[in-house]
């Protein structure tokens, strides 16, 4: 049964009490807790859905939150949904083997999901560990043939890696370190875990993105905090990391992997980590300004939106949406998109198929539905692959069908 929230009144980095709403999306499910589809329609868990920044350290950050028992024990996220995240993580592993590790090392992935990652390093000689508290998730990692253990990266996890396995000479943890709550413990025990010749390699979505694209439905309780690299050097300060290098990639909407290693062996440190710190205060991260302009262009952004399908409805024109992810709900559930606009949400994902959305409960269908009723426009929700999925659906455009971005600002293509 979920549990109620919790409400934080200090800062996960720096402890401050000095924080600032930046906007309330109101009260939302979580984002990933669809629903079945034969259950009565009982009231689902809400919980408030507000993102405010520490106007001491600047991380941005929800107070509101979800126990992680209810969030991620059972998860519908797979990596492998798509093309371009296991690409994108190749490539990562690639890096890896070829710069920061030897074989008989040990690499360990906090939040390793399927495991797409770690097998990469299969038959490299580099001894591997996922750590993965989603039970189904990991069942899925082990099938593919890496170790993973079935828990949450606490206390207990980081002793039983050291005394079994050793210290790692990498600890990787992508699109992990935000959904994190005890930021500060979580920190500790990743310094502890690594070798003190190791590094911590770390993704996470990148703020400047969120705010400059308007990507407000990446805000879901998830997602407790929203990474700037000023905040992060003061996070890996608790453990005695230092950022040796940062680096930019487009995948989900904008994303910053950061490279850090123990204080007394961070010897160089790459132009790019001051680089990117001074861009921050040039684009006044350090002031309600761009927080304050991001709240606006959210609000525009809806009323644009709802105005673009008002005018489809009107023309009788069949609307459904394409890729039931996290943050689609979000996106709905804060516009008010139910299934009197969407007609169903094609996904890929096995285990979304046959469920509703929550909070609009739309019908999630598989891609069959899409090929064989084609809508008139898609309102691509997935649209962090926009490329990928508008290549994959060229019959569906010569067909005249359109697809609806609707971030950073609703438009058709
Ligand atoms: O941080 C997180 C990110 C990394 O992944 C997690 N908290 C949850 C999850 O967020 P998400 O659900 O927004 O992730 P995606 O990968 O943006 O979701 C895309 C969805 O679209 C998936 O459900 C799969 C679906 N899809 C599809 O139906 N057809 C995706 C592609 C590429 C497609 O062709």
């Amino acid at each position: 049964m979920a549990q109620p929230h919790t409400r934080r009144t200090d800062c996960r980095i720096c402890g401050s009490t000095r924080l600032s709403s930046v906007i309330d999306l109101g009260l939302q499910p979580p984002a990933n807790a669809f629903l079945d589809a034969s259950s009565p329609p009982v009231p689902e868990q809400r919980h408030p859905l507000e993102l405010f920044i520490c106007l001491s350290c600047n991380h941005a950050q929800l107070l509101d939150v979800v126990p992680k028992e209810d969030l991620f024990s059972h998860y519908l996220y797979f990596s492998t949904t798509s093309r371009t995240i296991p690409a994108h993580f190749a490539g990562l592993a690639k890096e890896v083997q070829e710069r920061h590790c030897a074989p008989g090392d040990l690499v360990v992935e906090i939040g390793s999901n399927d495991g797409v990652l770690l097998s990469s390093f299969q038959g490299t000689g580099v001894r591997v560990l996922g750590v993965e508290p989603a039970t189904n998730v990991a069942t899925a990692a082990r099938a593919r043939g890496v170790e993973t253990m079935n828990a949450f990266f606490d206390e207990t996890a980081a002793r039983e890696i050291v005394d079994r396995y050793g210290h790692a000479k990498v600890i990787l943890a992508n699109n992990v370190v935000g959904h994190i709550d005890d930021l500060q413990t979580f920190i500790r025990l990743v310094a502890g875990t690594l070798s003190p010749l190791g590094t911590f390699i770390f993704e996470v979505p990148y703020l400047v993105d969120l705010l400059e694209k308007t990507e407000f439905d990446t805000i879901y309780h998830e997602h407790v905090s929203y990474f700037a690299l000023r905040p992060v050097e003061k996070m890996l300060s608790i453990g005695g990391l230092r950022i040796t290098d940062v680096r930019h990639f487009d995948v989900h909407g904008g994303t910053i992997r950061v490279y850090a290693k123990p204080a007394a062996e961070a010897k160089h440190v790459s132009p790019a980590v001051a680089e990117m710190i001074q861009n921050e205060v040039r684009v006044g991260l350090n002031t309600m300004a761009p927080y304050e302009a991001f709240g606006r262009r959210v609000q525009e952004l809806r009323r644009e939106l709802l105005a673009m399908l008002a005018f489809a409805r009107a023309k009788n024109l069949r609307v459904a949406g394409y890729g039931a992810p996290a943050k689609g709900n979000t996106l709905l559930n804060f516009c008010g998109i139910g299934p009197d606009i969407l007609e169903y949400i094609q996904d890929s994902t096995p285990v979304k198929q046959g469920l509703l959305t929550p909070g609009m409960r739309i019908p999630v269908v598989e891609p069959a539905t899409f090929r064989e009723k084609p809508p008139d426009i898609a309102l691509l929700l997935a649209w962090n692959f926009e490329r990928e999925i508008l290549a994959k659906e060229q019959k569906f455009r010569e067909a005249g069908g359109k697809f609806l971005v609707p971030i950073p600002f609703p438009r058709y293509v």
